[in-house]
């Protein structure tokens, strides 16, 4: 449904089950995704990334280091870095990070261990300092969508906003708007 409404970036993310499971649930979502050609990045694991072809993998700071990754994974996959930190964020572009996803920019409820809500102004110094994208994420919704992409961020990252919406594609089409609306001026 969030590729219905014009998601062009999915992010299979789940943190419970055997391995055998992850693969299975990853390769159908990377089958859904290739069949509307939108990108899958794998959350966390290098090995699920590779094994289902996804078009790229993120790594949190307790997760495979950037400059492994980029050694073991092919050079055209994406690699994108959690980081919170000015420090973070250069160390981990200049080891070989394609984007950076920083947040949380609001409180959120989907990640229990989320720190204090960074806000906007730290998003847009990140910004000002990266020499790549930021994709913004927690608790963005249609309403702050705007305001988030105006701040600097190349995108943004969203669960509760299009999983917890009665009606995704909608949900998904509304922040589109908002992302282009805010695009257009800037
Ligand atoms: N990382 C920082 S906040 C967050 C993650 C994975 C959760 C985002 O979920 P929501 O529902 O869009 O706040
Ligand atoms: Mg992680």
């Amino acid at each position: 449904m969030a590729i219905e409404g014009g998601a062009d970036t999915i992010q299979f993310r789940q943190k419970d089950g055997s391995t055998r499971e992850l693969v299975e649930s990853a390769q159908a979502v990377q089958v859904v995704c290739a069949e509307h050609g939108v990108s899958l990045v794998v959350n966390d694991r290098a090995d699920l990334a590779l094994a289902v072809g996804a078009a790229g993998a993120h790594f949190g700071q307790d997760d495979l280091p950037i400059a492994v990754g980029r050694r073991i994974l092919p050079p055209k996959m994406i690699i994108g870095a959690s980081a919170r930190t000015e420090e973070k964020i250069l160390e981990a572009i200049s080891v070989g990070a394609d984007y950076i996803g920083f947040g949380p920019i609001y409180q959120t409820s989907s990640k229990p261990d989320a720190e204090l809500p960074k806000g906007l102004e730290a998003l847009r110094r990140m910004s000002e300092i990266a020499q790549c994208p930021i994709i913004a994420i927690g608790g963005i919704t249609a309403e702050t969508a705007y305001e988030v992409i105006r701040s600097g961020a190349h995108g943004i990252a969203v669960i509760s906003a299009v999983c917890a919406h009665a009606d995704p594609v909608a949900a998904t089409r509304h922040l589109w708007g908002e992302i282009q609306r805010a695009e257009n001026r800037k």
